[in-house]
Order: C-alpha cells, then sequence, then structure tokens
C-alpha cells in the first residue's frame, strides 16, 4: 500500500568551507545521538577508500592533475557508488550524518567559472538530504586553523568564491549556524534539530526525496 506510512533512517548533512569543524560535529553528535538510543552511522564525502576516492585524495594532495571537470564528475561518481548503501541503510531505519555531500560538489566546481546548471547535473536524481546543517565562518578565521592549506583549494581567495556559491545553493531549509564559537555551542544548537528530523522520518511523515528538488 503506498499510502502506508514508511518508518526510515534521515538523511543528515553537513556542509561548509574547509576547516569550518563538519568532522568534529559530526563526531560530537554521533555520539550524543547514539547515547539517545538512535541508529546512526556517519559517511564523508569524498570516500577516499575507492578506487574513484584514491583518484580524487590524489589530485587533492595534487599529486595527480585532472581536467576539472574530469574532477567534477568523480566526486560524482564517489556518491553514486554509496548509492544502493545510503539508500538500504534508510529504509532499515538508520540514520545518517554525512559531512560534505552534492552541494560541496557543484560549489567547488562552480567557483571555478563552470556553469552553475552543468555542476548541477551529475547528482540529480541523488538522494537528497532530509536536513543539510551549514557551518558558517568568516575564511580569515578559518585561515589560522590547523592543516589549513595542505590540500588544493585551501586558500582564502577560492574559500570566499566558494562561500559564495554555497550561498547561491542556500535554501530556506537549511539551517545555517555560526561556527567560529566553542565546540559545545555549535553542538547544543544543531543537536534539537537532528533528533526532530530523525523523529519526524521514524514516524514516517517525511517521504525520502531526491536532488535537487
Ligand atoms: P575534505 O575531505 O577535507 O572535506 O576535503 N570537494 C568535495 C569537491 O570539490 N567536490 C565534492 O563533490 C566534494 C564532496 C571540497 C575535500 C575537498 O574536496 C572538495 C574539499
Amino acid at each position: 500500500n503506498s499510502n502506508e506510512k514508511m518508518s526510515r533512517g534521515a538523511l543528515i548533512v553537513l556542509e561548509g568551507l574547509d576547516k569550518s569543524g563538519k568532522t568534529t560535529q559530526i563526531k560530537s553528535c554521533l555520539e550524543i545521538l547514539r547515547a539517545d538510543g538512535f541508529d546512526v552511522c556517519q559517511l564523508s564525502f569524498p570516500d577516499r577508500t575507492t578506487s574513484t576516492g584514491q583518484l580524487i585524495s590524489s589530485f587533492l594532495r595534487e599529486q595527480t592533475m585532472l581536467d576539472d571537470r574530469a574532477v567534477h564528475l568523480l566526486f560524482s561518481a564517489n556518491r553514486w557508488e554509496k548509492w544502493k548503501e545510503m539508500n538500504d541503510w534508510l529504509s532499515n531505519g538508520t540514520s545518517i550524518l554525512v559531512d560534505r555531500y552534492a552541494y560541496s560538489g557543484v560549489a567547488y566546481t562552480a567557483s571555478k567559472g563552470y556553469d552553475l546548471d552543468w555542476c548541477l547535473g551529475p547528482d540529480k536524481g541523488f538522494i537528497a538530504p532530509d536536513l543539510v546543517v551549514y557551518l558558517s565562518a568568516p575564511s580569515t578565521v578559518l585561515q589560522g586553523r590547523s592543516g589549513y592549506g595542505e590540500e588544493r583549494y585551501e586558500n582564502k581567495a577560492f574559500q570566499s568564491r566558494v562561500s559564495e556559491t554555497f550561498g547561491k545553493l542556500k535554501t530556506k531549509k537549511w539551517l545555517t549556524v555560526q561556527s567560529d564559537r566553542p565546540i559545545e555551542e555549535i553542538t547544543h544548537d544543531i543537536i534539537t534539530p537532528m533528533r526532530n528530523i530523525i523523529r519526524s522520518c521514524q514516524s514516517g511523515s517525511l517521504k525520502l526525496g531526491t536532488l535537487w528538488k
């Protein structure tokens, strides 16, 4: 019966510039949600362990030269590789916290000057997140964080263009939080919306959508 309410997991994405604290927040939110008793797992894109991921990783470390458009398609393929696993988790009731998603894909490539519509193409039809948390901080603050500048893209001029492009992708449904604050304060602000969206998906009141709707 297609009208029957289906309980499922929630897809929660964290986005933001390099060093905005996404990985730290995913770690602490995962711990809290698990302690609450929720069934949650985590993923990050790019997934550097697969064969496309290894190519991407080598490109990011500036050890491999690739055409920007070829790299864009690799990043997207790296997500499609995970489609079935993600779909299975969600339908079995496991929620997923994801570190970066197709929004990063579009923001980084479009910031190099490529057409926004072209950039959106490869991820069309991929699983749409139920919640996007955007960690926002001035690129000048991020620049001072440890490890900054070690990979391609980690420079101030490019990061401010990426920030602008994220601005174009943002919808009213995104939760934007200032991330140049203590870790615990940020966690405090985002954990309740996460619990709420997981409960809504569990109750079967939200249907899984697809990008770019
Ligand atoms: P981290 O592994 O440190 O997050 O850096 N990127 C990411 C893209 O250009 N396209 C994408 O689709 C994704 C997911 C952002 C990964 C770097 O790769 C960029 C920073």
